[in-house]
């Protein structure tokens, strides 16, 4: 756990049973546009590419995640000790959102992973009230959902909280936490870790069959990407499996979608092309960025712990050879970062695509960052699948040190959140 002690400040870093209930209908057609198409006030667009960063806020505690409801023009805050506030016109609002920080969840902030970690609001929020959190306990990743007070807008209704999916969990870092809706299916992607310690000592990144552990109480839906449909339940389960994830039929956990990441702390989609982006903490050498295309993400295998970035990890997987990165159902990182040396990464931060109005000429360009170096990267993907990367000049004092997250409002602005509480907007001019 050595090299994430840091930082990890943050984050270091059955088959079938066909009993899908319908509980609405609210999942959105798949229009191939925006969910987000918001009739919300938009910006006079500044051309050019000169990218700056300017604070709009800042709350107490450390801020993970900023994200909206679609449609909706305030931008709510994910704090790690439990809270969610919520911003609007540069003014954060005194009282809470939502206040967790009194149940169970157990948070380390700011020198741990665990805490408050994710938000994404139901895509027919505006109508249904209602949104999920993923939060950790003691030996638990928790998503609940959670539903909006019926007299406040500003306010959630704290007695509405319920459990969707709970993970046992062994050790306090590597918890993952993004949780997103699909742009295109309206399913719930979660994103977990591999548990923690170091060294995925469970072998849970690449075991998908409760069934199949090569090691004691492995838990396969850690180091994964699920796949959930939360508005539906399917037996015991408060939620239905999507039939075509890739073992909904056997063969595996029915949930998962995506296979071997480390902590995926920050993924999320391309709202406009249903891409994914999977910033992925390493473990001991390399950083990573794999994008991963709509139509082609489902059984994906990031490879960890069978190997990290390019090449085979450890010892973990003795016939690992690194010719089959990125062969298979195996792939490839279409970006890497090592650890070393003075500018080296230590827990990437991704990281969204602009799809704003403000700033026309970063529209389809994805920003990340690490939690250590704290740069600010541009990067787009190319036709042929690869990722081109720019580090852009830092101001004078630097880029904010401390990113913990670049995520996008309902207009498809992207602001950065900091382990010290700020909020900044990214920008862009001449
Ligand atoms: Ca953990």
């Amino acid at each position: 756990m050595r090299n994430k002690a840091l930082l990890l400040v943050l984050l270091a870093a059955c088959g079938d049973d066909g009993g899908n209930t319908p509980k609405d209908d609210a999942r959105p057609v798949d229009t191939g546009q925006l969910v987000d198409s918001p009739p919300l006030a938009t910006c006079n667009p500044v051309n050019g590419t000169n990218v700056s960063v300017k604070m709009i806020g800042q709350i107490t505690g450390s801020a993970l995640l900023a994200t909206s409801p679609p449609n909706d023009g305030r931008l709510f805050i994910v704090e790690q000790g439990g809270t969610i506030r919520v911003l609007e016109n540069d003014q954060v609002k005194p009282e809470p959102f939502l206040d967790l920080s009194s149940t169970n969840i157990e948070a380390d902030t700011p020198q741990g992973e665990r805490g408050l970690l994710g938000l994404a609001f139901d895509p027919d929020y505006a109508n249904n009230g209602q949104f999920y959190v993923m939060y950790t306990t003691q030996n638990q990743d928790i998503v609940a959902r959670y539903k909006v007070s019926a007299t406040d807008l500003n306010k959630a209704d704290p007695a509405s909280g319920e459990i969707i999916l709970s993970i046992p969990d062994f050790a306090p870092n590597h918890n993952g936490g993004m949780i997103e809706f699909g742009p295109k299916d309206g399913f719930l992607y979660v994103g977990t870790g591999d548990g923690g310690n170091a060294g995925d000592p469970r072998r849970n990144g690449q075991t998908v069959d409760r069934n199949a552990c090569t090691v004691a109480n492995c838990e396969p839906l850690l180091g994964k990407i699920l796949r959930i449909d939360v508005h539906t339940t399917m037996g015991v389960k408060n939620y239905g499996i999507p039939a075509d994830n890739p073992f909904a039929q056997g063969g595996g956990e029915p949930e998962i979608f995506v296979i071997g990441v480390r902590n995926p702390w920050r993924w999320t989609f391309d709202k406009m092309t249903g891409d994914m982006w999977i910033a992925d903490v390493g473990q001991d050498l390399w950083e990573e960025l794999t994008v991963l295309r709509h139509g082609e993400i489902g059984g994906k295998n990031l490879g960890w712990s069978r190997y990290e970035g390019l090449t085979c990890y450890a010892n973990n997987y003795a016939g690992c050879n690194p010719a089959e990165v990125g062969t298979g159902n195996f792939v490839a990182p279409q970006f890497v970062k090592t650890h070393s040396g003075t500018t080296g990464w230590k827990a990437i931060i991704g990281g969204q695509v602009y799809r704003g109005t403000c700033y026309p000429d970063l529209v389809g360009s994805y920003f990340m960052s690490d939690n250590t170096a704290h740069p600010l990267v541009r990067a787009t993907l190319g036709a042929d699948g690869t990722v081109t990367t720019t580090d852009l000049p830092a101001p004078t004092g630097g880029w904010p040190t401390g990113p913990a997250g670049i995520h996008a409002d309902a207009r498809g602005e992207l602001y950065m959140t900091t382990t010290n509480g700020r909020i900044y907007h990214i920008e862009a001019g001449p």
